[in-house]
This record gives structure tokens, C-alpha cells and sequence, in this order.
């Protein structure tokens, strides 16, 4: 560079800096500094890959099982931080997810927010939770809805553990600070409907003939139980070619609209059959995976080709996949793979985004 150039260029930068100083008192700042960031030409996301292996996990949940009741704890939970973001609390920019633990007895108290919650059964049988008045009793791979607003509390009255995965919209209600939440003065909800009487209403592809569903853009349903999701996909794998990326992949619907069963958060289940080596996708959903049978590896590689991570997966382990970063499962003895991201809200925004490699 010759020297009149360089003493321009030099001039001009100090003169811009300056200029930067000044305009900040006044909260304003230059967007051609950021752009860039503002606008990447792909999803370039903070978020890490990560897996959480459940024979490392479960020693500590049972610990904090030893130090604070569910009800002193509100809810006992360890939650799934994304190592790229730590402290936000979040697994995903977008989504929060932990694994809660109630033991013999306990209760876990009656509250409400407007954060919608799924929850997925990972160890022990017979815990509940209570939803607008009516108990579901939880199974290991069952998928269970709280909606935003409803009361809701979970307990345990049989003599083992139970653990479940919590997955809520937190980040995506937080950032529009639209976030609400109450106690209930009643410990536990007073029950009014039978258990059992939504799914007879919503549950065998029929629904009541006159008015509407109890909980506006969620789905009636709130318990699909893993037994009709498995018998499904085994039914799938007898009967239809396996896709090359998903091996056999069914998405949980709202049996009222036929799409989503929660308005922020997707949910899927998919079966990898024995000797699965799938092709490579990515999506602009981040997506958050539990491992329900069988065992398997997650292949991730970013958008430039660098290996993101490479990881062995087992039953009741946790992963996730961050928005943009290309996915490959494989499995030698087959697997059972449930997952849930925040496509709704891409799919409302129009921009959503999925990419097949070969
Ligand atoms: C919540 O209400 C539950 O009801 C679980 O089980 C996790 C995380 C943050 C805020 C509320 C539950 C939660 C939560």
C-alpha cells in the first residue's frame, strides 16, 4: 500500500472511531460494523453439539435427590446448558431442556406459566402429572404436553424413581417478554376428569362432534403413549421402504389441525433399523434428541466441512444438534430415537430450511 493511501485509510478510521465515541452517548451505533453478523450469508449458531450420557447424568440427578426435595425445589431438574452458550440455561438459542428427577412420595407443586412443556419418560413407571384437572400416568417413552397457562403438577405414589426429559419454549417466550407465572394455592390440582378421558375424546383418530378443544393452538391430546408410537413405526418398518436420511421418522400431530402439537416446539419419533448407515441433512431447526431404545452414533459436521462431533449414543442418553450443522445416524442393532426442535416457529416465520446431502 503506498503511503498517501495508508495515511487516508488511517485518517479516515481514527475520524470513524471517533465519530463511534461520540454517537454513543446518545445510543446509536454504525451498522456496517456488524452487518455481517446481523446477516450471515448461512446459520452460523453459537450453539455446540453435546451429548449427555445418562450413566454420567444419573449418578448426580440421584445426589441432588439427596440434598433437595421436589417440592423445596419447585421442580428438581438439572438442566441440559449447551456448552456454547453456558449460563443461559438454554440447549438451543431457542429451547430449554432438562432432566427431572421425583422420587417415592414427593410432589412437585401445582403452578402455571405461559412457557409451553413437553416432557419425555426416560427411567421408572407410574409417576404423574396433572393437567387441567385430569392425571396421566407416565411410562418410559411416553410424550407428554403441559400447555401455556395450565396448572400443573407431577407426583409419584409408586416405589421407584422417576425421570423424565422437560423441554420448554424459555428462551423463545423470553425473548419476546411475554413470560407469566403463578403459583396454585391448591399444592395439588383437584382432578375432574377421569385419567384416560382426553385420549378417548382425541386419541383413536376421532374427535367430538361439537365444540372446541381445551387448549386453543395445543394439542387436546396430552399424553401419546409410547406403545402406540412404537407399534407404529415397527408397522412402518414391515411395510414401507426406510427413508435414506431418517431410516423410519413419523411427526407427533395436533389431532384437531393436523399439524404441531405444541405452537413453539415440534416433536418426532423415528426407528433405525438394524444396520442403518443414513446420508447426511441439515435443518434450521436445532434439534434436541433422546435416546429410547438401542444404541447408535450421531455423525455432525459444519456448513465448511470441519467435523463438529462425533458421538456414541445409548438408550436414555440426551444430544444435541445445532441449527445448520449436518446430521448422519447410524445404528448396527437398531434404535429407537425421539427429538423435538423449534420448527413450529420457523415454519410461521416462512423460514425454515432443510438440506438432503448425498
Ligand atoms: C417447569 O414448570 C417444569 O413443570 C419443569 O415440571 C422445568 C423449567 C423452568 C421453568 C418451569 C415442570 C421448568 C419449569
Amino acid at each position: 500500500m503506498n503511503t498517501v493511501a495508508s495515511t487516508t485509510t488511517n485518517s479516515f478510521q481514527i475520524a470513524r472511531e471517533k465519530l463511534y465515541r461520540d454517537i454513543d452517548s446518545l445510543n446509536l451505533t454504525p451498522l456496517w460494523e456488524v452487518l455481517h453478523n446481523l446477516v450471515p450469508v448461512h446459520p452460523k449458531s453459537p450453539c455446540l453439539p453435546a451429548l449427555w450420557r445418562y450413566e454420567q447424568v444419573r449418578p448426580y440427578l440421584m445426589r441432588a435427590g439427596e440434598l433437595i426435595t421436589a417440592e423445596e425445589a419447585v421442580r428438581r431438574v438439572l438442566i441440559l446448558e449447551n456448552p456454547g452458550i453456558r449460563g443461559k440455561s438454554s440447549i438451543t438459542q431457542a429451547l430449554y431442556a432438562g432432566l427431572q428427577l421425583i422420587l417415592p412420595g414427593e410432589v412437585a407443586p401445582s403452578h402455571r406459566h405461559t412457557q409451553s412443556a413437553l416432557r419425555f419418560i426416560v427411567e421408572g413407571s407410574g409417576a404423574f402429572t396433572a393437567v387441567n384437572g385430569e392425571r396421566t400416568t407416565m411410562k418410559p417413552g411416553d410424550f407428554i404436553i403441559t400447555p401455556s397457562w395450565t396448572w400443573h403438577d407431577h407426583g409419584n405414589e409408586v416405589q421407584e424413581p422417576v425421570v423424565w426429559l422437560d423441554g420448554l419454549d424459555i428462551p423463545i417466550v423470553g425473548l419476546l417478554d411475554a413470560g407469566f407465572a403463578q403459583n396454585n394455592p391448591e399444592k395439588t390440582q383437584a382432578l375432574k376428569n377421569q385419567e384416560g378421558s382426553s385420549f378417548a375424546r382425541y386419541g383413536y383418530n376421532m374427535v367430538p362432534v361439537r365444540g372446541e378443544g381445551p387448549f386453543g393452538k395445543t394439542s387436546p391430546i396430552f399424553s401419546y403413549p409410547y406403545e402406540r408410537s412404537r407399534e407404529a413405526l415397527h408397522q412402518l418398518e414391515q411395510c414401507e421402504a426406510l427413508d435414506d436420511w431418517d431410516g423410519f421418522k413419523l411427526r407427533y400431530v395436533n389431532p384437531l389441525t393436523g399439524g404441531y402439537p405444541m405452537p413453539t416446539m415440534a416433536t418426532f419419533m423415528q426407528r433405525l433399523p438394524a444396520g442403518f448407515s443414513g446420508k447426511a441433512s441439515r435443518q434450521t431447526d436445532s434439534a434436541v434428541y433422546s435416546v429410547v431404545e438401542g444404541s447408535g452414533s450421531a455423525v455432525m459436521t459444519y456448513a465448511d466441512g470441519a467435523e463438529a462431533a462425533q458421538f456414541q449414543f445409548t438408550a436414555r442418553d440426551h444430544f444435541v444438534v445445532p441449527s445448520w450443522v449436518s446430521l448422519q445416524l447410524k445404528s448396527d442393532p437398531g434404535c429407537v430415537l425421539f427429538s423435538f426442535s423449534d420448527r413450529p416457529v420457523q415454519d410461521a416465520l416462512g423460514i425454515h430450511q432443510e438440506e438432503r446431502l448425498s
